[in-house]
Order: C-alpha cells, then structure tokens, then sequence
C-alpha cells in the first residue's frame, strides 16, 4: 500500500464551504427516523413547537457567534472581530481573533469536563454512602470489578471486605476532584500507558485535579488573564484529560454498583412505547436514578398497582445517555436519541418522563403540557419551570423510584378514562448492546485465551480489519439528524473498519437496525463480515444471538471504555497510541461534553472526525492548532466534515497511514533485530 492513497485527502480543508453547509434551511423535516417524520406532522397539527420548527426560526445564525470571534466574557462585550486590521479587529480590551477563538474552545472543554465529572462525583458519593451503610438501596454489583479496579489504582486488596474496599475506591474517586498535591489524578494515570504518560508530562497537560483544572481554564479565560491562543489551549488539554479521569470513574465505579455490561438483546424506537401499558421514559444520564427505575419497576408491589390501574405492564424505556446505562445492564429499549425526545411526547403515551442531569432541553415541558404526560426532574441543579420535581434522595433511593412510578401509574388512570387519542409510530428495530470492554475481551478470549486482545490487533495486522472506529456523540440540526450517523457507519463498515460506540450515535445505529446480524450481512465488507462471524462461531453458546455489525460500548462517559480498548492495543503492539489503526468520529457532535471529549481522543493520539463545524474557523491559528499541529504533537488531530463520504475516505486514509506506517516500522526493527519503536 503506498503511504497515502489519495493525497487528496491530506488536508485540513472542510471539502464544503461554510456558506453552503447548512442545507434545505427552511424544511423543518431534518431527519431521516420515520418515527419522528411521523410525529412532526402530529407535532404541527397540534401546534406543538419542537426543536425542529425552533432550529428553522433560528436560521441563519449569527456568524460571528458560529465562527467564535463573538465574546461575552467582561461585560463591555459583547465584541466582535469585524476587521481583518485596526480597532475592529480586536475586542475592546484588545483581545484577537485567536484570543477570543481559544478561551471560547476551552471555556467549553471546561464545561464538558464539569458534566461528566460531577455526574462521576456524585456516583462516587453514592459508592462511598453505600459501602458505609447510608444508601441501603445500593450495593456492590460487582466485586471482581471492584477488584481490578481497586488494584489497578493502587490499592491494596488482601483482607478487605468488599464495602471496605468499596469505601476505599470511592475516595481515591473523590481525591481526584479536589486533592492539592501536584501528582497526576489516579484514575487517569492507572488507565494510560506510559508513553502517553510521558507524552502528557513532555508538554505539561497532566491534571492534578478534576475541580481544579477546571477552576484553573475559568482563571486563565478571566479578562485579561491569558491571551497567548496556544497557552490557552494547553491549560484546556489539562481541562480535556481531567474530563477522561471523570469519565473513567463513572464507568467504573457504575459497573462496580449495577455490574459490568455483558451482550443483551433489545429494541429500539418509539414503537417500543406500549399504550396499554404505563410508559415511563428514563431521560438524562445518571444510572443513580434510571438503574433504580429499573428495579422499582419489577418490585411485586408496584406490578399489582399498575394491574389493578388497568395496566398491561409497565414499559421502560430510554433516551439519551441515561437509556444506554439501562439498555447495557438491564436490556432496557431504545425510544429515541436527544433529537427526538420531544416527538416522543408527541405520541400522548408517554405517563411520565423523568430526568437527571444533562441533554433535556427546557423545550420539553411546552410538549409534555399538551399531552397527559408529566414531566419529573429529579435533580438539585436540573429544574424545569413548570414541570414537576421530585427531589430523588439516595439514601431512600428505592422510595424515590418507587413514587415516580406512582405518579405514572396515577397519570395512566387519567390517560385512559380521559379517552386522550395516542398515536405511536410503529416503528423499532432489534438490536443487541452490553458490550463493555471486559465482554469484548471475553469473546476474543474464545479465540485466544492467553491474549484476547491480540484477535483484534492480528486481524489488522493481517488486513483482515482496516481498523477500528470509535463511533461517538450527539445530535445536531446543523446536518439532518441521524444522516450523517448511518452513512458514516454504512461508510467504515464497507471499507472493513471494526465499530465500536458510545451515545446517541449508537441509538442511531439501534433504531436503523444496525446494531444486528442483519446489518453486518447487509453492510460490512468481506474482511469486517468474516471477523465478526469468527467471534460469533467462538462464543455462539453463550450469546443472545448473533453479533451486530457495530459494537455498543454505553453511554458518553463509557468513552473511557474505547479509551482503554485502544490503550490495551498499544500495549500489545508494543507501541504508542498514534501508531494504533484507531480512529474516532461524532458525526453528529453538538455537546460542550463532546467538546472535551473530542480533544482528550486527540490528546489520546487519535485521529477524530467531528461533522457540525465547533466555532473555530473565526480564528486560522486556532483551527491549524486542532487540525495540523495537534497531530504532530499528539498523534490525533480534528477532523471538521459534513460530508460522510470524505469523512469516510478521511478516516480510512488516517488508519491506512496507521498500518502502512505499522508495517514499515516492524520491517525495520526486524531487519536491524531492534525494539518496535514505542513513540510515534
Ligand atoms: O452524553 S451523545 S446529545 S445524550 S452529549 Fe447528549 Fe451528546 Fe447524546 Fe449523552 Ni453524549
Ligand atoms: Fe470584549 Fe475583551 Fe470583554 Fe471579551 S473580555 S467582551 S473582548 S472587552
């Protein structure tokens, strides 16, 4: 193979101009789910306004604000880069375009890193509390996880009882927020390998604190503090792999409490909703609450309310982040992703819709109040005017589930005697999830027990795979929801690329049927088929049924899952991550949470394809930073593409560049009978 296929594709440029990226503008219809083409025609009948008719009103945006040369940091502001020279070219304190760009980039990184986080700190309270006594209504799940988990942090696991230990790693968890020393966070540094240590320390991004690197991005962005555009980004790296330490303890201290994710079958889209049944949606991302949904829900207690209500049984089912946790532990269906939250109200079968934290929009409410459905917020700093709010207390955690369901049972009675017209689009599609990485590991293991990550790095090195792709991220209006996510996996999974996923991308997949043996028939290309029937034919007597042509890791914080998948290639390989045939896209990224993601996966040394534009281009340093120099810094570098087939074309050429480069080294060390050189 030559070393670039296709020099075209050597570039940082967008192959579609800005003014011509936002397509059809006016057409509220931007998406391709027949669920909620369905339920926006419901949706204007009634004259119920969604995020599709608000996204149309918003049109065309502001673009300065679009390209991040707007700031709003000191209120002199807001200022506007207007000029290419003089005044106008800078903010009224004297802040450039490259400024402005910068601290705008990170103050969002910061703001991702805080979401996840917070959301990890309070499942470490949750562990610490249990393991204590004080939340009877949770317990360790599993204690081998909490095993290799206390071990690999450091800890000393001889003569523990299960809650000692328990309380033990959720206070390192808790130590990584606010400790004051300048050691790396724990859970980071004993999940990385040590050439990317080494990296980070060689240029000064390695967190000491999760609250701390995020106090320190919202110092340095203060007016007229930092100015310097790639001093700025630096302290954002730190802010980014703080947010991979918070990601990787709420994976991992959620696996200790509801278990660790094995292969399950499942159902996604609307047509899951029942309506003779109490519906319930499970909306958010924290499994604290939508876990103990799930077991309130199967209490015999709660089963003989909902008959003698008139109810065939209850339905559970999810959206967003939230819905991933209870499809990987508990098999729980799909019934949309972010985009189609609303329009899941819109079908009048929804009882309740409770939330946490996270990707509810306030929209919500208008909907909810035109049907019986009632909209729950459950936490502190997550309320909605209008809706109804129960505080969910973790100490009596099971009551709290149970009175959320009680109030769907008593909203079921007024639905039915009220005779209210539901409408349900009947459309699901099967779907098999529950693929922690321990379960991966499980399935090459059929094949090569001593080394089961070596299944996946041999058929690579082979040919056989051309790589594997993190798929990850949201959705957004700026490109047509769950268009880009189809094409891009339709893409990779032709040209022999392993997926793997996380977040509303893979609810995507779920709803389109790609997450079944169907898709892999229909899709996959020769080599990718022929892998994924050989883990099968190992591991059939203990799988639900046949593998799906893209894997499904969970939710946004089970990032880390990938994280550490390709970090246990490169241990393997015997090189550092930027020589790993590993990439990752959002094809549909919006979040400030898909912000720090996207640049802690660079910073990981990965090469990610982001589809909606950030607000980057205002500043042309800036944006050769993320798209050029990160790569020869870091190994992984932005990609900015609407369109799916060059994003494709993209990424298969940056794992190609991978292999070729993989080859030629290993040709090398051989002929001179040296070590593979580990770095990049
Ligand atoms: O944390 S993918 S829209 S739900 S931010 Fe939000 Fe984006 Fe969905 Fe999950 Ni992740
Ligand atoms: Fe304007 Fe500077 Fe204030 Fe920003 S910090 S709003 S550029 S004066």
């Amino acid at each position: 193979m030559p070393r670039f296929s296709d020099t075209s594709l050597q570039n940082s440029k967008p192959s579609v101009a800005r003014k011509d990226r936002i397509k059809d503008a006016k057409n509220v219809k931007r998406t391709i789910d027949p669920a909620i083409l369905e339920m926006l025609d419901v949706a204007k009948e009634k004259n119920i306004i969604t995020t599709f008719d608000r996204w149309v009103a918003q049109q065309p945006q502001c673009a300065f604000g679009s390209t991040g040369i707007c700031c709003r940091i000191c209120f002199q502001g807001p200022c506007r880069i207007k000029a290419e020279e003089g005044p106008g070219s800078m903010g009224i304190c004297g802040a450039k375009d490259y400024t402005i760009v910068a601290r705008n980039a990170i103050r969002m990184m910061a703001g991702g890193a805080s979401a996840h986080s917070d959301h990890g700190r309070h499942i470490a309270h949750v562990l610490h509390a249990a393991a204590e006594g004080h939340a009877p209504d949770y317990k360790v799940t599993d204690p081998d996880k909490l095993q290799r988990v206390a071990k690999r942090i450091g800890l000393s696991v001889d003569g523990k009882s299960v809650n000692e230990l328990a309380k033990e790693v959720a206070e390192v968890a808790l130590e990584d927020f606010g400790k004051q020393d300048d050691s790396p966070t724990t859970f980071l540094w004993s999940s990385a390998i040590e050439a990317r240590k080494q990296k980070w320390m060689e240029i000064d991004v390695v967190p000491t604190a999760i609250d701390r690197a995020v106090v320190e991005v919202m110092h340095r962005t203060h007016i007229g503090v930092d100015a310097d555009p790639v001093n700025l980004i630096f302290g954002g790296l730190k802010a980014a792999l703080a947010d991979q330490t918070g990601m990787q303890l709420a994976t991992d201290l959620s696996d200790i409490l509801f278990g660790t994710p094995k292969p399950v079958l499942s159902e996604a889209n609307m047509g899951v909703l029942d309506a003779d049944k109490v519906n319930i949606i499970v909306h958010g991302h924290n499994p604290l609450l939508s876990q103990m949904v799930v077991y309130a829900s199967k209490e015999q207690d709660i089963l003989d309310e909902v008959k003698a209500a008139g109810g065939k049984g209850i339905v559970i089912a999810g959206i967003c982040c939230t819905g991933n946790e209870v499809l990987m532990r508990s098999g729980i269906p799909i019934a949309n992703n972010y985009m189609g939250a609303e329009l899941v109200i819109a079908t009048g079968a929804v009882d309740v819709m409770v939330v946490d934290v996270q990707c509810i929009m306030p929209g919500l409410r208008n909907a909810a109040e035109c049907f019986n459905t009632k909209l729950v917020t459950t936490m502190p700093i997550s309320k909605i005017p209008g809706s109804y709010h129960f505080a969910f207390d973790d100490t009596r955690a099971m009551e709290s589930a149970k009175a959320v369901i009680r109030l769907a049972i008593e909203t079921f009675k007024v639905r039915k005697a009220s005779g209210a017209p539901v409408q349900i689009p009947q459309y699901k599609s099967k779907t098999m999830a529950g693929f922690s990485l321990e379960a991966m590991m499980d399935l090459f293991a059929a094949i090569n027990p001593e080394k089961p990550i070596k299944v996946l790095t041999d058929a690579i090195e082979s040919g056989e795979l051309a790589g594997v792709c993190l798929l990850a991220g949201c959705n957004n209006l700026a490109v047509v929801h769950d268009q880009l996510h189809t094409e891009v996996i339709k893409g990779l999974a032709a040209k022999n690329v392993f997926l793997v996923g996380t977040g509303c991308v893979m609810q995507a997949a779920a709803k389109f049927g790609m997450l079944t043996y169907d898709a892999v028939e229909q899709y996959a290309g020769p080599g990718l088929k022929a892998f994924i029937d050989r883990l099968y034919e190992a591991n059939k007597d203990k799988l639900p049924g046949k593998l799906p042509l893209a894997f499904h890791m969970g939710s946004c914080v089970d990032n880390s899952r990938a994280a550490n998948m390709w970090m246990a290639m490169a241990e393997e390989m015997g090189v550092d991550v930027p020589k790993v045939p590993f990439v990752a896209s959002a094809p549909e990224g919006m979040s400030e949470k898909a912000v720090s993601i996207g640049t802690w996966v660079i910073l990981n040394g990965i090469p990610t394809h982001v589809g909606p534009f950030p607000p980057l281009e205002g500043s042309s340093l800036v944006w050769s930073v993320v798209t050029c120099i990160a790569h020869d810094v870091f190994g992984g570098n932005f990609i900015f593409e609407t369109d799916a087939k060059v994003a494709v074309d993209k990424l298969v050429a940056a794992l190609d560049y991978r292999t070729w480069k993989l080859g030629i080294h290993k040709k090398v060390a051989a002929e001179y009978e040296t070590e593979l050189a580990g770095v990049f």
